[in-house]
C-alpha cells in the first residue's frame, strides 16, 4: 500500500536495536517510502576509499561518532542527489541525526524546502538483549542488507540473497566496539529527544524483538496517515 501523506520519519534506537531491520519491513509495506542508513551511507565510502570514507573508517572502527561537519555536509548532499528535499517525498533516516548539532542543522536545511520531520521514533530495546545480534550479524555492504545467523539467515549460507555475493562482518561489530557505540548512543540520546519531543514529534515504541516492535511502529504511522495530520 501507499501512504496517503507524506511521511519524514527518523528511527532512533542503540546500535542493534533493529533500525535498519524496521526500515526494511517499512519499505515493504509501503510502496512510495524511501530510506537512507547514514551507516550504509558511511560504509559505501569507505569500500570505495573515498577521502571521506578513508577519514571516517578511523572513528567507526574504533566506536566513534563521525564528526558533526562531515555527517551534515553527507547527508544534505545525499539528499539533494536523491530529489527528497520537497513537501512531496516520504523518507526514512535511520542513524541520523546522532547528535542535538545535527539535529539542529538538518532542521535547518528542512525548513525552507517545507520538508521537516513529522515522527521521530525511538526504538526502546534492552540494552542486554542486543550484544548477541551484533556478533551474529553478517551484512552485504553495496546493497545494506542485513542477516542474523539466528534470526534472519540468508538462504545460503554467507551469501546475500538476491546477488549471491559474500556477506562480511563490521569492523564495529565486536564486543569491546560495540560498548563504546552504546556509551556513546546513551551520551547522546538524552539532548537528541529532548529536541525533537519540544518539537511534538517524539514516539517511543518498547519491545525486546523486532516482531514485537514492528506492529506498533507501523499503527503509529497508519494513525498519522489516517488522522492527515503533518
Ligand atoms: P550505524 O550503521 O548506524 P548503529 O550502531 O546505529 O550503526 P546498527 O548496528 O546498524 O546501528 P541497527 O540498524 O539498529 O543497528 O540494527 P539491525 O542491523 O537492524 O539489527 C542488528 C542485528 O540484529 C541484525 O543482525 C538483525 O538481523 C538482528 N535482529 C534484528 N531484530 C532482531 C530480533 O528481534 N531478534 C534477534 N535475535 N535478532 C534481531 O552506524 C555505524 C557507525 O557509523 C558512524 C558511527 O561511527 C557509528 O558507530 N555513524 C555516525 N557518526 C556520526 N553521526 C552519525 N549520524 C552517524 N551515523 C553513523
Ligand atoms: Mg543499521
Amino acid at each position: 500500500m501507499s501512504l496517503v501523506l507524506p511521511l519524514r520519519l527518523l528511527l532512533l534506537g542503540a546500535p542493534g536495536s533493529g533500525k535498519g531491520t524496521q526500515t526494511s519491513r517499512l519499505l515493504k509495506r509501503f510502496s512510495n517510502l524511501h530510506s537512507l542508513s547514514s551507516g550504509d551511507i558511511l560504509r559505501a565510502q569507505i569500500a570505495a576509499k573515498s577521502e571521506v570514507g578513508n577519514k571516517a573508517a578511523e572513528f567507526i572502527k574504533n566506536g566513534k561518532l563521525v564528526p558533526d561537519s562531515t555527517m551534515v555536509e553527507l547527508i544534505n548532499t545525499e539528499l539533494e542527489l536523491r530529489g527528497w528535499l520537497n513537501e512531496a517525498s516520504s523518507w526514512i533516516l535511520d542513524g541520523f541525526p546522532r547528535t542535538r548539532t545535527q539535529a539542529e542543522a538538518l532542521r535547518k536545511v528542512l525548513i525552507p524546502r517545507k520538508a521537516t520531520v513529522n515522527m521521530v521514533v525511538e526504538l526502546d530495546v534492552d540494552q542486554n538483549v542486543i550484544l548477541e545480534r551484533i556478533e551474529a550479524r553478517w551484512v552485504h555492504v553495496p546493497s545494506g542488507r542485513v542477516y542474523n545467523l539466528d534470526y534472519n539467515p540468508p538462504k545460503v549460507p554467507f551469501k546475500d540473497d538476491i546477488t549471491g555475493e559474500p556477506l562480511t562482518k563490521r569492523s564495529d561489530d565486536t564486543a569491546e566496539v560495540f560498548q563504546k557505540r552504546l556509551d556513546q548512543y546513551n551520551l547522546e540520546l538524552g539532548p537528541l529527544k529532548e529536541f525533537y519531543r519540544d518539537l511534538g514529534v517524539l514516539h517511543r515504541v518498547s519491545g525486546n524483538t523486532s516482531d514485537t516492535i514492528y506492529p506498533k511502529l507501523e499503527r503509529l504511522i497508519l494513525e498519522k496517515d489516517k488522522k492527515n495530520d503533518i
